[in-house]
């Protein structure tokens, strides 16, 4: 216990933390914790007015983020994060909006959003921690569980083949793709800082350990075992082809900023300049 008179240390992220809302629900070892802190630390990073930053998560492990940070937070229903904040980018287009949320979320409930926020080019930050399985629930398969990993509902490993999100997201438009692991904290810092500093649908992929309830049922069981295989394996390619990123165990692990690119205006936007040239059109009737 703290005596009044001890100065009182605070934590670095206090400025961005609900305080009072901790201690937070996540389990040792967990990769969401140091994602957020990644966000935030690029958040001070490029200096954005913490009154324009808005964070939108769905439900799971990494849904409950929202409600830890002092910002404008909506912790939404399942798979439903991405239409949300279209929404308020639709209302307030001035603001900063970031989707930070599960693999489950995003691209299993939730992916059909994905891919046509991407194709629309919204201007939303899409973050997804990719712990390959449905956490929160007890560890089910997603969309993203490698081919023959093992998961409550695949007890015998798993037949189908992952979504390879990177490759996903390109695919379907987004300006800016890269991933990264929750480990490499500098490295994913200043990519989150370099996509909030462009427009359009960027996307980023942070590989996140889940040691209760994917590395427990895929031989990496001891608390820091994904971290671990995060490390041995990973390879820093920037620019690499997204169809080649598949994620593969035993195979490497590539991280990076894939894509970079300058694109047209979102659809919104487009359809705000063909108001205008509309409205041009009938007054010059007149
Ligand atoms: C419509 C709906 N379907 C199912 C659920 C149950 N549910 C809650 S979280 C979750 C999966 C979470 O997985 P993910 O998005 O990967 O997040 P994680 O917990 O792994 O961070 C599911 C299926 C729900 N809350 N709502
Ligand atoms: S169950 Fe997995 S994803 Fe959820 S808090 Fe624990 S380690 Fe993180
Ligand atoms: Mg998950």
């Amino acid at each position: 216990m703290i005596r009044e008179e001890e100065p009182q240390e605070l934590h670095p992220m206090d400025w961005w933390l609900r305080s009072e809302r901790l201690p937070h629900i996540w389990c040792a070892g967990c990769g969401i914790g140091p994602t957020l802190y990644a966000w935030t630390r690029a958040l001070d990073r490029v200096g954005i007015d913490k009154k324009k930053v808005v964070y939108v998560s769905g439900i799971g492990c990494c849904g409950r983020g929202s409600g830890y940070l002092d910002v404008d937070g909506f912790h939404t229903t399942h798979g439903r994060a991405i239409p949300f904040a279209v929404g308020i980018k639709l209302v307030k287009p001035e603001l900063c909006v970031s989707v930070i949320s599960g693999d489950g979320d995003l691209f299993s409930i939730g992916g059909n959003h994905f891919i046509h926020a991407a194709r629309r080019n919204v201007d939303l930050l899409v973050i997804c921690t990719n712990n390959f399985i449905y956490g929160m629930t007890g560890g089910q398969l997603a969309a993203t569980t490698p081919q023959r990993d093992y998961s409550t509902t695949t007890p015998y490993g798993n037949t189908e083949p992952a979504f390879n999100t990177p490759y996903l997201a390109d695919a379907s438009g987004a300006v800016y793709v890269a991933r990264w692991t929750s480990i490499h904290v500098r490295l994913l810092e200043r990519s989150i800082a370099e996509a909030l500093g462009m427009k359009g649908f960027r996307y980023i992929e942070v590989l996140s350990p889940c040691p209760v309830n994917y590395g427990r049922r895929n031989r990496l069981r001891e608390v820091d075992d994904i971290a671990k295989w995060f490390w041995e394996f990973s390879v820093v390619k920037h620019e690499a082809d997204t169809k080649e990123v598949q994620i593969e165990r035993g195979k490497p692990l590539i991280l990076g900023n894939f894509v970079k690119k300058e694109k047209k205006l979102s659809c919104y936007e487009e359809l705000k300049e063909l108001e205008e040239r509309v409205r041009a059109a009938a007054e010059a009737k007149k």
